[in-house]
């Protein structure tokens, strides 16, 4: 009996969740100079970006809330996508393509550049080193996603500058911050090139920490009980505008 209590008890408590935010909107500018993709955010452009902060719905992790701001920009050729992460502990250790870089410090984001469907998205996720890995996630049946890892973006670039010692705990670091450029071909299939007015969805996260001091933080609340970004109805809307 005394299980059965404790049993109802830990379920009605993981029924409570938190109220769901509104769905974030983001507008995207286009770039009024070129960018150079090195992980320094110095380049002229981004001053003209909008910012997005990422927050820390679940209360559950443990280790430093460090602060991301992501902005994003669009020219004729590429998207682009900076993050700029405080973190006093800067650690990665994946180095090949489609390695687990989720894993390591690492900074992701999840593009559906046709929102009227939420079956399919492409993910693209990147440690401190810049390692890439970068799939389309398909949702196969209810609860059911497979990963395409061997989807690889065709000319993406990164860049990462790190202001501290990469994989050296003794220290006390300032952070990293990141530069990718994605080339339009690759929503080809789900979309026609983005125009001024088209609106596409999309979410940004982070994981930062080295086990068993994990957290994630995100721009749209996934809404998930344990943390988790995979949830393509709950993505931001990404307008794109002059
Ligand atoms: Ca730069
Ligand atoms: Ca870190
Ligand atoms: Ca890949």
């Amino acid at each position: 009996m005394r299980t059965i209590v404790a049993f109802l008890i830990t379920s009605a408590v993981c029924a409570q969740t938190r109220p769901a935010p509104p769905i974030p909107k983001y507008e995207v500018k286009r770039a009024t100079s070129p960018i150079v993709i090195d992980g320094k955010l110095d380049d002229k452009a981004w001053a003209t970006a909008n910012t997005g902060e990422l927050t820390f719905p679940w209360d559950s992790q443990t280790g430093a809330k460090q602060k991301t701001v992501a902005r994003l920009l669009w020219d004729d050729d590429n998207l682009y996508v900076s993050y700029d992460c405080e973190d006093a502990d800067v650690t990665a250790q994946f180095t090949q393509r489609d390695d687990q870089t989720w894993q390591d410090d690492a900074v992701e984001i999840f593009i559906n550049p046709r929102p009227a469907q939420t079956t399919a998205y492409i993910g693209l996720e990147m440690n401190a080193r810049g390692v890439i890995y970068d799939y389309l996630l398909v949702t196969v049946a209810p609860g059911s996603r497979m990963f395409f890892k061997r989807f690889n973006l065709e000319g993406v670039k990164v860049g990462v500058a790190v202001n501290g010692t990469l994989n050296d705990r003794s220290d006390k670091d300032k952070g990293w911050s990141l530069e990718v450029s994605i080339p339009w071909v690759n929503f080809e299939e789900f979309s026609k090139r983005p125009s001024p007015g088209t609106v596409w969805t999309f979410n940004l996260n982070r994981w930062d920490g080295v086990e068993p001091n994990r957290r994630m933080s995100i721009w749209s609340d996934s809404m998930q009980e344990r943390p988790g970004p995979h949830a393509p109805e709950r993505f931001g809307e990404m307008r794109f505008v002059q």
